[in-house]
C-alpha cells in the first residue's frame, strides 16, 4: 500500500490546518450567533477547529489555550472575556511559535507583537454613536435628562469603551446625566434585576436607558413593564447589537435605538488564518463595518437580521 510510505512532503498538503480557539462563554444571543459563524466558516473553509468555551472565566481560558499549546495547533484564536492578564500566557504562546488572533474583545498588553491581528468592532464608535442618537432624540427637552446604564462585563473591552464613547459624546451637556450605572453581565436575567433596582430607587427620574447590550435590554423591559411604565415611551431605550429579538422590540416600539454591532466574524477569521498559514502578512487591525438602527426603520429590517 502506497500511503504507508508517503514521505513528509506529500501528506503535508492534505493535512488540515488545525485552529484552537477559546471562546468566552455563551452569555447571549450575540455570543451563540459569533459562535455559530466560527463552527460554520471553518467547516466551510475546511478547517478542522478544537473549540473550547470558558464560562466567562479568564482562568479557564488559559487552561484551553495550555491545551492547544501542548497539542500543537497551527493557529490560535482567542476571544477574551476581560482586557487585562494576557501577557504571560501570550508570551507562552510565542514561545511556542504558534501565531495568535484576537477576535471580537481586545487584550491589554504591553508588547502588540504577541498577536498578529485584532478582529473586531469598533467599541468606542458604537458608544458614542448611542450618545449622539440620545442627544438628538432628546433635541427638545432641556431640563434635567436621567440616564441609567446597564455595563455588561466589568473590565471587557466593549463595557469599556461603549462607555466612555457614550460619555465622550455627552460631557459638554451638563443636562445630560447619569444617575446610575452598573454591571448586568450582558445577560437577560441580569439586565431585568439591575433595571428593577434602578426602577425601585429612581423610577420617575429615568428618561434614558442605555444597554450595553441587546439581551439587557430586553430584560430590562420585562422590567420596566412589571413596574408599570412603557418601554420606548416613558423610557427611551438605546440598546446594542442589533439582534432579531431587539429589532422585533423595535418595531414594537419599545427600543428606540440599536447600534449595530456584528457577530459574524467566522468568515473573517477563518480567511486570516488562511494567509497566515500561506505566510502572508495581516494588517494589525480588522475592523468590522457596522450601522445604526431606529425605531422609524425596524419594520423593514426587522426579519432580515442574520443574527
Ligand atoms: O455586544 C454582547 C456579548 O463582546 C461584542 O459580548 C461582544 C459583546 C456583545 O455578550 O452581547
Amino acid at each position: 500500500n502506497k500511503s504507508v510510505i508517503q514521505t513528509d512532503s506529500e501528506q503535508a498538503p492534505h493535512r488540515k490546518i488545525v485552529l484552537g480557539f477559546s471562546q468566552l462563554g455563551a452569555e447571549s444571543t450575540w455570543r451563540i450567533a459569533n459562535t455559530t459563524s466560527i463552527r460554520e466558516a471553518a467547516k466551510e473553509a475546511g478547517i478542522e477547529l478544537w473549540f473550547e468555551n470558558a464560562d466567562q472565566s479568564q482562568s479557564k481560558q488559559f487552561e484551553a489555550i495550555r491545551s492547544f499549546i501542548k497539542q500543537k495547533v497551527d493557529v490560535i484564536a482567542i476571544a477574551p472575556v476581560i482586557e487585562s492578564g494576557w501577557e504571560p500566557i501570550l508570551q507562552e504562546i510565542k514561545q511556542a511559535g504558534i501565531p495568535l488572533i484576537i477576535l471580537d474583545r481586545l487584550v491589554n498588553v504591553s508588547d502588540p507583537s504577541l498577536y498578529v491581528t485584532y478582529i473586531g468592532s469598533d467599541f468606542y464608535e458604537e458608544g458614542r454613536k448611542a450618545g449622539k442618537y440620545m442627544i438628538d432624540k432628546m433635541s427638545t427637552k432641556k431640563d434635567t435628562i436621567g440616564i441609567v446604564e446597564l455595563v455588561g462585563t466589568e473590565g471587557s473591552t466593549p463595557s469599556i469603551s461603549r462607555g466612555k464613547g457614550f460619555r465622550d459624546v455627552i460631557k459638554d451637556r451638563p443636562n445630560f446625566k447619569i444617575l446610575k450605572s452598573e454591571v448586568s453581565d450582558f445577560t437577560f436575567a441580569q439586565g431585568k434585576q439591575v433595571m428593577k433596582t434602578f426602577l425601585a430607587k429612581m423610577g420617575g427620574d429615568i428618561d434614558v436607558l442605555y444597554s450595553h447590550n441587546d439581551d439587557m435590554a430586553l430584560g430590562a423591559i420585562e422590567a420596566i413593564e412589571e413596574y408599570g411604565l412603557r418601554p420606548g415611551k416613558d423610557i427611551i431605550i438605546i440598546s446594542v447589537d442589533g439582534t432579531n429579538k431587539a429589532f422585533e422590540k423595535m418595531a414594537e416600539g419599545k427600543i428606540n435605538s440599536v447600534v449595530e454591532c456584528n457577530p459574524l466574524l467566522g468568515p473573517n477569521l477563518m480567511q486570516a488564518v488562511n494567509e497566515l498559514i500561506q505566510g502572508r502578512s495581516l494588517p494589525k487591525r480588522i475592523v468590522t463595518p457596522e450601522s445604526v438602527f431606529t425605531e422609524t426603520m425596524a419594520e423593514v429590517e426587522v426579519g432580515k437580521r442574520k443574527y
